[in-house]
């Protein structure tokens, strides 16, 4: 489990793929996006779809980015029609040859304590580690 570090030539790799899917030995980030702000905002989420076509689950226990202070793992809960978020303190699991999908009004990442405005068609880069001790580095895109 240890081979899906990302290694100094694997990470200049994924930054030219940008949005196009990055794959890393098992574990496949594709369309990961950051919702567009307006300057001052203090936070925005962000979506992805992570596949593990490996044969053990495994589980994104943090994630991190130089754009906020925090990024946390949300989800999303209806409680008598009104939508409320709830901060996953255990991560969430990928099974084995499943993939999860972070979207709107489910699964998201909520990036809080903005450093900067996020615009649209620009390049973040944010980090995704995991339970094994496995880091992955992947581009996420400034979408309306
Ligand atoms: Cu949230």
């Amino acid at each position: 489990m240890s081979a899906l570090v990302f290694s100094t030539a694997m990470f200049s790799i994924v930054l030219t793929a940008a949005n196009a899917g990055t794959v890393q030995n098992h574990l496949r980030f594709e369309g990961g996006w950051i919702r567009v702000t307006s300057s001052g905002h203090p936070m925005t989420a962000g979506y992805i779809s992570i596949s593990n076509d490996g044969s053990r689950d495994v589980v994104l226990i943090s994630v991190s980015s130089a754009v906020a202070k925090m990024v946390e793992i949300h989800e999303t809960t209806f409680q008598s029609n009104v939508m409320k978020m709830r901060k996953l303190e255990n991560g969430i699991r990928i099974p084995a040859k499943g993939v999860i999908h972070l979207e709107p009004k489910g699964l998201h990442l909520m990036f809080r304590g903005l450093k900067m405005k996020i615009k649209e068609a620009e390049k973040y880069k944010v980090k995704f580690m995991f339970l094994n001790g496995g880091l992955a580095e992947v581009i996420m895109l400034g979408k309306k």
